[in-house]
């Protein structure tokens, strides 16, 4: 009665997401089997799912900003810069570890290639440049110029300086004011660009120069004491309006996944993309299950010395809550409990370890993205080279930086990786369809992940906290 009601009040999203994949494949086999439809009549319904991938573009910059800064600045100043150090390195290392590990599975289990793998292409729009320059592209646009260049600007890059003939404004005229009409439409040709990470290539917000900007910033106004406050309000509303706008677009997201599935099963001519979706999902899995039962296990064994899956027990409740609610941030309470009660971790640890792992610490995401995005460039027979390889670990780490605790987080940074190696952003519509689901698990080895690195900081951080021991046990005894 009551409670079932409470459960689809709760899971209405889902369940609506559920319905939305049927359906549209229903609607997918209908238009494409019954219907006489046209090529350009298809293409409309299209529509609503471009609505959805530009909603989910469009709260990039905003949650990235918010959760990094309040994110980073929770580094309250009084827990040693030793024990963020170790976490940050052991938050790094272990989703690095993520990230190859999810390489070598999707270029091994291969799911997005045809059986009939002929046609190899390069990838999308990356012209053929030296693993080097892309490395050294990636260092360079850490260091934007300036914070519109970061957000929005045309980039200019060392090698392919853009032609002053290739902007509207001509160089002929340069000694005149450019006509009025070439200035509206170069602003407005700015202001609609879609949001693309700053490879060399392509335009648009430089995320990892965002993220180093946001890091940094978060680190000084953390440090402002008093004046800092005011501005980390701020953020911390910005970060919770965010968050909200998110909730708003999952609202909308299973009309435009209807759309998608259906506009995707039509120009789809074979069942053969639902064996490739199935293996897909196959290697995620695989992925995070290798990285929660093997990996991280193993690191905390090794400097923890302690059983990990009584560990792992301990935070039983922490993961299910995860696995229903897909959102590191809102379990952020559970964990806490499980850390500290179950497994007796330090409340200086995790005060500090969990929040900003919710934050910064995403391995599942990052496994997620980096097989997300070469599954994509296996569907469209692109054949990625060494070069875009590691620009994809690269991109995905960083976007899994990036991404907050919130539900699909991931799809939304996931953008960001695939246009890193210009690869089209459009077929991002089978990995929505079962982002809902792989949301959950990922988010599970995201807070798991988090625990055994409070428990792993706390190891290390005998010394730092035995001294704050000794110093508060000082005060009580000397309370004047
Ligand atoms: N749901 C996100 C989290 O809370 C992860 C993601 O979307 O990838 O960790």
């Amino acid at each position: 009665g009551r409670d079932v009601k409470g459960l689809l009040k709760r899971n209405w999203i889902l369940i609506a997401t559920i319905s939305a994949v049927i359906l549209g494949i229903a609607l997918g086999v209908l238009v494409r089997d019954y219907t006489s439809l046209s090529q350009l009549e298809k293409q409309y319904f299209g529509f609503p799912g471009e609505i959805l991938m530009r909603m989910l573009k469009l709260v990039i910059l905003p949650l990235i900003v918010s959760s990094m800064i309040t994110g980073v600045a929770a580094l309250d100043s009084e827990v040693s810069g030793r024990i963020g150090l170790r976490a940050v390195v052991y938050y790094l290392s272990t989703t690095i570890i993520a990230v190859i590990l999810g390489i070598v599975l999707v270029t091994t289990i291969k799911p997005g290639v045809s059986q009939s793998a002929d046609n190899i292409e390069r990838a999308g729009s990356t012209p053929n440049v030296s693993t080097v320059d892309t490395l050294l592209d990636l260092v360079r646009n850490m260091f934007p110029e300036n914070l519109v260049q970061a957000c929005f600007q045309q980039y200019k890059t060392q090698r392919k300086e853009i032609e002053p003939s290739k902007t509207n404004i001509s160089t002929s005229n340069m000694t005149t004011f450019p006509p009025f009409t070439t200035i509206i439409s170069t602003v407005a040709q700015n202001l609609t660009k879609d949001y693309k990470i700053v490879g060399s290539y392509s335009d648009g917000i430089n995320v990892l120069g965002l993220i180093v900007f946001c890091v940094t910033f978060g680190l000084v106004i953390g440090k402002m004491g008093e004046r800092g406050r005011i501005l980390l309000e701020f953020f911390d509303a910005l970060n919770e309006a965010t968050m909200r706008l998110v909730q708003i677009i999952m609202c909308y997201m299973p009309v435009g996944i209807l759309f998608l599935i259906a506009a995707k099963i039509m120009e789809v001519d074979d069942w053969e993309i639902f064996r490739k979706m199935g293996l897909y999902m196959v290697t995620v899995l695989s992925g995070l299950a290798i990285h929660s039962v093997i990996f991280l296990p193993l690191i905390y064994f090794v400097f923890v010395r302690k059983n990990p899956f009584t560990f792992t027990l301990g935070m039983a409740q922490a993961l299910l809550t995860a696995l229903m609610i897909s959102s590191s941030s809102a379990t952020l309470p559970v964990t806490f409990r499980c850390a500290e009660e179950n497994n007796r971790i330090d409340k200086r640890i995790t005060r500090f370890v969990l929040p900003v792992g919710a934050t910064i610490n995403m391995d599942g995401t990052a496994l997620y993205e980096a097989v997300a995005s070469i599954f994509i460039a296996q569907l469209n027979n692109y054949d990625l080279d060494a070069g875009q390889i590691v620009t994809i670990s690269i991109t995905a780490t960083v976007a899994s930086i990036g991404a907050a605790g919130v539900p699909n987080a991931g799809l939304v940074t996931m953008v960001i990786v695939l246009t890193a190696v210009g690869l089209p952003a459009s077929d991002v519509t089978l990995i929505v369809a079962v982002d809902w689901l792989l949301d959950r698990f990922r988010t599970m080895i995201n807070v798991l992940g988090d625990a055994y690195g409070a428990g792993i900081v706390q190891k290390l951080s005998k010394r730092e906290l035995e001294r704050m021991d000794l110093i508060s046990d000082v005060d009580a005894a000397n309370p004047f």
